[in-house]
This record gives structure tokens, C-alpha cells and sequence, in this order.
């Protein structure tokens, strides 16, 4: 373990509160090159931010206005008891997100306008402050009844639902990022009489209340106010909330609480809170060197790099409390992978980089950042994933907007902010981290150096390093070697290259060619550079096909394809067959073909491969096919369909495309019209009855109601028999097989009429339940079904004979 050196590395932009300016250091041993300093010129990136600036943050603005999260500051500061309180407990922080957000792109886009606007929606949170500094509107606008989330009195449900500490740590980030961007200090001052609030009510003295955040982000939030205004008391405050976890009475895994932070070596529960967690308690050891946190979060990063890691780079596998599964369990179309958790995991491995210096931490973020973080907004930046699933039917589609918009507005925070990972200075050490078209202004030693990288990246793997002023004497430039150059898919044994190729790089000074040892993943050239110095790094950049660890059941059997940072995924429409049909040669020839004008600009992989099926007869048909995949970030722009990024290459990983059957053939319909009706007459069945390989198709949150589906055949046709898979997510979910259910059948009047002679309406879990009826001749037949009193229920597949 490296010593957490607490220097004066970096002087942080201060400010007096009410408090006297102070110089803080933000204590990691490595400095942070902010993106105040770097302007990129790439056209990759470039679009990304351009459609932030243009796109996402004025629709996430218009939509804090539009869903009334503005109208809930307006309520709060004319509370009533008639308000009835609605939305999320934490809407708020939207609003401080979107502000972030914003402010970084002041700081790199002057724009009075934008900047007169944020300043009006202040005036309304201010006035929704309580007079002590209190500032959470779900309780404020009717504190008789608060919102159902909150709790009768302050903090009673902190550490459960209430988010009054995540409302306060949004704040304080957005706080920061303005008063960094504007030097005013009116939503500064509104955070920093909140978290006095809080550091006033919370804590062990008398009349103090012990509680730690039920959703973390306080933690991070606190050290970087510390660092602002050089109040130590945010420090502490960060630091008992970290301490105390585990030993209130919240002591489970869902907010790793289930030991104290110390002691926990693998990722647990809801992903988003953990990820947050583990920032938050770099931050805290680089400021305190509390060696012991450092521990923790580097078991905690082995456990997840390791074991609970997507070749996506998304992390938090399971639906059921938006968390991480067992090791291992990294299913793909359940995969829920929330965008708000691949940020959270940039900044964890960002953090650890900081602490460590090695370049393994920016191999994890690159490969979050460039699949499984990007996939979570439109290339136009004006829709949303909340889940980045690996695979899909079709019944994923970014949105605009959601009720809990903790994506959307997570994303206008952190895209400005990205020209701030690709640097980093420590003392004469400059790391070149990420790939990018850009310009920037270093200080090494103190004294300005300016560099200049050209690149086509990530389509290419050439880039250039130039040196357009140096006044720092000579430095050591460390340019990062991408785990992906050197055969090393992830820093584990989680994924490896099944191509047996061996890719090369190079690097040249001034046209002549350097050869060096690594050092912590790092090309180093320690030279007196001058201005007009050039550095050509090239990287082999080849399509690769991955196998993941046996122990990944989703992935047995199957290959994902990747070049350099993009992981591809095969799509349908540039496939005119079943993808899930797809059988993968043994040696796959890819052929890299340049999209200019598709999906703003990619590269397609193509290669020979077969899709498996059957014939009349029932046996099994090979057909040879090209199939053509594209960087999956980039799925789902053209419309609803499948998607796929594990590929089968073993028999049994794979689909043939079942013969066509009565179901599948015919028109669906059912009394909850949604894009997972499909699921219903897809023809796969599950292997049991909360399968998440498979689509579903289910009527949560309805409770007690009687819902029905229809099939309308091609042709009049003779049945007498019928099977259901139920869908059940007892114990977590809400969904349960039915009360009871019935077949009808439309007679020749055209009315619905029961099936007779039945033998029995079975609802077995994770079984086929086939009914037996008298045949009848029809058009049409109809699944009634009763839901449970108290909860929904699901279809899997309806099949009838
Ligand atoms: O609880 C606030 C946010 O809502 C979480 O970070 C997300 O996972 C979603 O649950
Ligand atoms: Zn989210």
C-alpha cells in the first residue's frame, strides 16, 4: 500500500463562508488536471459534449419545469396542509444536478443567459429553505403530511427513504460547481446553511441524533466543501457518516451497512449508494490518510473487477434493489447496470488512480466510460437509459425523461465534467490518461506546459502527443498502455482474449522510435521537452474476441468482440435475420468498415457466421449469414428490436430459431399494451419462473383485476390444448401466479365463449401448466386471467395446441 501523502499538492479554489479563506489540499498523492484546463477538439467527444450543452441540459432544465420539480421550491416556501406531496422524495436533485451540470459548461461556455436562468431558479430554492438552514421541500411544503418517504420528523427516515442527506449532498456538488463557475456565492451559501444544519443535528454530542445517509453521496460531497470553504467540520461530518455506518440501526447489505465500512471486502447492495460509498471514502482517507478505508476500497475494487464486472463496464447486476448480484451473476438481458451506477464506478476508479497511480484504474474507466456509461444517452443527448442491459427483444428504449430522473440528470453532471479525466500531474510526472483530440494547460512543478493530442481514437490507434510550451524543465510524460494493447481484457482472470493475438504498440520521439519498460501500466519518456516536440504512440487496434471466466453462466459458451475501447453488439437492423439465432465461427475474420454517416460515425465489424434453425421436419438447418455488429453504446437508435453482445460459439449457448408455431404466428394483443407483449408468443420458455435470460410480459402494479390476452390466428384452426409459463418474482417482487384462469374461444357470432371438458387450470410455478379442452374450430382465443389480491402477475409464454 502506498502511503496517502496529506501535502499541499493542490491549492483548491477557497472561499470564507462566513469562515476565513483557507488553502486546502485535497491530500491524494496525484493531482487532478481539472477540465477548466483542457479544451477538447475531438469529434467523438466533441459531439458528445456538444449535445449536452445543447440538448441535455436545456431538456433537463425544461423538465424540472415541466414535472414540477420547481413548483415543489415554490410549495416549500408556502408550506400548507393541503399540498398533497408527490413525486420522489429526492426530485430536488434534479434541479442541484442540472445546475452542476450547467455550471461546468459556464466554465467552458460563457453564456449570461444560461447563467441569468440558473440564478432564477435559486431565488426559488432559496426561498424553500427552512430558516435554520433546513432544506428538503417533500417535508417543508406540508410538514404534517410529508411526503410518505420522509418520516414524521427530520432525519426519523434518513437512513431508510427519506434522501434528506442525498438531497444535501446534490446540493453541496451543484453548490460547488456554481460558485467554482461564477464566483457567486448565492447557492453556496444556501448549501452551506444546509449541511451546518445537518452538521449541527447530527452527530453524537447531546441533542444530537446518530444517523448516517440512506443513499450516500454526502460523504464525497462534504470533503469537497471542506476543501472549499477549509471548514474542517464537513471533513468530520464526511468522516462520522462513514465511521458510524453499521452501528445505527440500518445494518444490511442493500445500504452496506451490514459491517462497519473498514471491515467490507466485497460489493454489495444497491450499487448506485455503494459506488458513492467508496468515493466517498477515498476522498476522506486522501484528506485524513486513514490508511484503513484505502484497505477496504481496494478489496472491494478486486471483489468487483473480479467478480461483478460487465465486459460493459456496468456494474449492479439485479433489478431487485438496483444492486449487485452474487459473484459471478452477471446476467445479460436483466442485466441492470443503471447509468447512474457507471458514473458512480468512474469515479470510484478515478479516485483509486489518484490514490495508486496505476493505470489498471483507468483500463476499468475507459472501459465504462467508452460502453456501459455512454449507452446511457442518445448520441443526439436527448434520451435516457436507466438500465444498459447486454440484451435485448426489443422491450428496452431510451427515454426522455423519468419519474425517478436520476439518470438524466446524472449524466447532465457528469459529460461537461469528462475533460477533466484525461490528465494528471504528480510533481514532474504527467499522465496522458484517456485518448482525445484536445488542447491543455498543465502546471508541473508549478510552471505552465501545454500539450496538444491528435488522435482519431477510438476508431484508430494513433495518437500524437504534442508540446506546445514548456517552462517546467524536463518532465516525465506517462502515457497510459490500454490493458486492451497489452492482452489483458480487465486488471482479473473475469475476462480474457480467446483470439490468441498479440497486439503491439509503438512509440516515437521526434520521428525516432523509444523502447522503455512499463512502469504501473505507464510508457514513461523523462525528457527535457520543448516546444514543437512530438510524440506518435501508436496502438494496434484490431478486433479481439473475449471469453468471460467459466463461472459467468450468462456468458458460457459464448464470445464478445471488441476494438480497443468499444465493445460491439450485433443489432437488428443491420442483420435481415433472428441474431439470437447466431452461431459464431471458431475463428471469427473480422473486417472493420467505416460508417462516416451512420449513428454519427462508427465502425462496423463484420465476419462470416451462421444462424442455427429447423426445418419442416424439425431438424437442424445451418445457413451461412454476414453479420455485422456495431459499438454498443450505439444500440437502440433505430427503433425497437433484438440486441445482442455474447455471442454463442458453443452448441450449448445456442438459439436455433424455433419453427414457427400457432402462437407466433399469430396477432397479440392483451389488456396492458406494452412492447413486452412479445414476449409472450416468442417461443422461449423459461427455466423457471423468475427467469431473467428471458423476456416477460406482466401487469405490475395492477392488483386483483382480471386482464386478458389474445391470440388471432392466420386461419381458422382446430385447438385443444393450451400451456402457460407464469412469470413469479416472489419474494422481492410483485408479481405472482394467478388466482385462477380460463381459455375462451370466439364462436362463429364472433362472441367469447368458455372452453369445456377442461381438465385442469394449473398455475405451477416455473413449469409448463397445459390445459386439455374440447377442440374447438376458431379464429381467436382468449387467456382470462385473475390477478392475486395483492399483486400482479406474469407471462412468460402462452402456447396452445
Ligand atoms: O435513490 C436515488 C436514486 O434513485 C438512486 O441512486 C437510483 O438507483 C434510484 O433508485
Ligand atoms: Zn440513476
Amino acid at each position: 500500500m502506498r502511503k496517502v501523502l496529506v501535502t499541499t499538492l493542490l491549492v483548491a479554489a477557497t472561499v470564507g463562508s462566513q469562515a476565513q479563506v483557507k488553502k486546502q489540499s485535497h491530500g491524494y498523492p496525484i493531482d487532478p488536471v481539472p477540465f477548466t484546463s483542457v479544451k477538447v477538439t475531438d469529434s467523438f467527444w466533441g459531439q458528445r459534449l456538444n449535445a449536452s450543452r445543447e440538448v441535455t441540459i436545456p431538456l433537463a432544465f425544461s423538465k424540472c419545469e415541466e414535472t414540477g420539480r420547481y413548483q415543489n421550491f415554490v410549495n416549500a416556501a408556502h408550506p400548507s396542509d393541503t399540498i398533497k406531496v408527490g413525486g420522489l422524495a429526492f426530485d430536488d436533485t434534479d434541479v442541484y444536478k442540472t445546475i452542476e451540470g450547467a455550471s461546468y459548461l459556464l466554465q467552458t461556455y460563457p453564456d449570461k443567459k444560461l447563467a441569468k436562468y440558473i440564478d432564477s431558479v435559486l431565488v426559488i430554492v432559496a426561498a424553500a429553505q427552512e430558516p435554520d438552514g433546513y432544506l428538503y421541500t417533500s417535508r417543508t411544503m406540508n410538514p404534517k403530511h410529508p411526503h410518505e418517504w420522509a418520516g414524521n420528523k427530520r432525519w426519523e427516515k434518513v437512513e431508510d427513504l427519506s434522501h434528506e442527506f442525498y438531497n444535501l449532498g446534490h446540493m453541496v456538488e451543484g453548490a460547488i460547481a456554481h460558485y467554482q463557475a461564477t464566483g457567486k456565492k448565492n447557492f453556496l451559501n444556501i448549501a452551506i446553511r444546509y449541511a451546518d444544519c445537518v452538521c449541527r443535528e447530527i452527530g453524537t454530542g447531546e441533542g444530537q441524533q446518530i444517523r448516517v445517509p440512506g443513499h450516500q453521496i454526502a460523504e464525497m460531497a462534504l470533503a469537497k466543501l471542506y476543501l472549499v470553504t477549509g471548514d474542517q467540520k464537513y471533513l468530520d461530518q464526511a468522516k462520522f457518516f462513514l465511521d458510524q455506518r453499521g452501528y445505527t440501526s440500518r445494518t444490511d447489505e442493500y445500504s452496506q451497512a451490514h459491517k462497519p465500512v473498514v471491515q467490507q471486502d466485497e460489493a454489495v447492495g444497491h450499487a448506485v449508494r455503494a459506488a458513492y460509498m467508496y468515493a466517498g471514502m477515498a476522498d476522506v482517507a486522501a484528506l485524513t490518510g486513514d490508511t484503513a478505508y484505502i484497505h477496504a476500497i481496494d478489496r472491494i475494487w478486486d471483489n468487483i473487477v473480479g467478480k461483478k464486472y460487465y465486459i460493459t463496464g456496468g456494474i449492479g447486476a439485479t433489478a431487485a434493489g438496483e444492486a449487485f448480484g452474487a459473484n459471478y451473476e452477471l446476467p445479460n438481458m436483466s442485466a441492470y447496470c443503471e447509468t447512474c451506477a457507471a458514473i458512480g464506478n468512474v469515479y470510484v476508479n478515478y479516485r483509486l488512480f489518484l490514490l495508486h497511480g496505476e493505470s489498471k484504474y483507468y483500463d476499468v474507466l475507459e472501459r465504462t466510460l467508452y460502453n456501459g456509461l455512454i449507452s446511457g444517452v442518445s448520441l443526439d443527448g436527448g434520451g435516457f437509459f436507466y438500465p444498459n442491459p447486454l440484451e435485448s427483444m426489443g422491450q428496452h428504449q431510451r427515454q426522455p425523461w423519468f419519474g425517478c430522473a436520476c439518470c438524466p440528470s446524472n449524466i447532465c453532471r457528469f459529460i461537461p465534467s469528462l475533460p477533466g479525466y484525461i490528465y494528471a500531474v504528480k510533481d514532474k510526472d504527467v499522465y496522458v490518461n484517456l485518448f482525445m483530440s484536445n488542447t491543455s494547460d498543465l502546471k508541473v512543478g508549478g510552471k505552465a506546459v501545454s500539450i496538444e493530442q491528435t488522435t482519431k481514437y477510438p476508431w484508430n490507434g494513433d495518437i500524437t502527443i504534442g508540446i506546445n510550451k514548456n517552462s517546467a524543465g524536463p518532465f516525465n510524460l506517462k502515457v497510459r498502455i490500454p490493458g486492451w494493447v497489452r492482452g489483458q481484457v480487465v486488471p482479473s482472470d473475469l475476462y480474457t482474449y480467446s483470439d490468441g493475438k498479440r497486439l503491439k504498440y509503438t512509440v516515437k520521439v521526434n520521428g525516432e522510435a523509444v523502447q522503455n519498460e512499463l512502469k504501473d501500466g505507464y510508457f514513461c519518456i523523462d525528457r527535457r521537452w520543448k516546444k514543437g516536440d512530438k510524440v506518435e504512440v501508436h496502438f494496434d487496434m484490431e478486433p479481439r474476441t473475449v471469453k468471460a471466466n467459466n463461472k459467468v453462466e450468462a456468458d458460457r459458451g459464448r464470445i464478445a468482440v471488441e476494438r480497443g475501447p468499444i465493445v460491439y453488439c450485433a443489432e437488428f437492423p443491420d442483420n435481415n435475420f433472428d441474431i439470437f439465432s447466431v452461431f459464431m465461427n471458431r475463428n471469427p475474420k473480422f473486417e472493420v468498415v467505416e460508417k462516416p454517416d451512420l449513428l454519427y460515425g462508427i465502425n462496423q465489424l463484420k465476419t462470416g457466421a451462421q444462424t442455427l434453425g429447423y426445418d419442416d421436419q424439425g431438424r437442424l438447418t445451418t445457413t451461412d449469414v454476414n453479420l455485422t455488429l456495431i459499438p454498443y453504446y450505439a444500440w437502440a437508435h433505430r427503433g425497437s428490436g433484438a440486441m445482442e453482445v455474447w455471442l454463442p460459439q458453443e452448441l450449448s449457448a445456442s438459439r436455433p430459431a424455433m419453427p414457427a408455431t400457432l402462437a407466433s404466428e399469430s396477432k397479440i394483443d392483451a389488456s396492458h399494451r406494452v412492447s413486452s407483449i412479445s414476449a409472450i408468443n416468442d417461443r422461449l420458455v423459461p427455466k423457471d419462473e423468475n427467469d431473467r435470460s428471458l423476456p416477460y410480459y406482466h401487469w405490475w402494479p395492477k392488483q386483483g383485476t382480471t386482464e386478458w390476452i389474445t391470440y388471432e390466428f392466420p386461419a381458422e384452426a382446430t385447438v385443444s390444448s393450451s400451456t402457460v409459463y407464469w412469470f413469479d418474482d416472489a419474494p422481492w417482487g410483485g408479481c405472482r401466479v394467478p388466482k385462477s384462469w380460463k381459455i375462451y374461444y370466439k364462436d362463429a357470432q364472433g362472441q367469447w365463449q368458455p372452453v369445456t371438458g377442461v381438465d385442469k387450470y394449473g398455475v405451477v410455478k416455473g413449469a409448463g401448466n397445459t390445459v386439455n379442452f374440447d377442440p374447438v374450430k376458431t379464429k381467436s382465443v382468449k387467456l382470462e386471467i385473475t390477478l392475486p389480491d395483492k399483486n400482479a402477475a406474469g407471462v412468460y409464454e402462452w402456447e396452445v395446441q
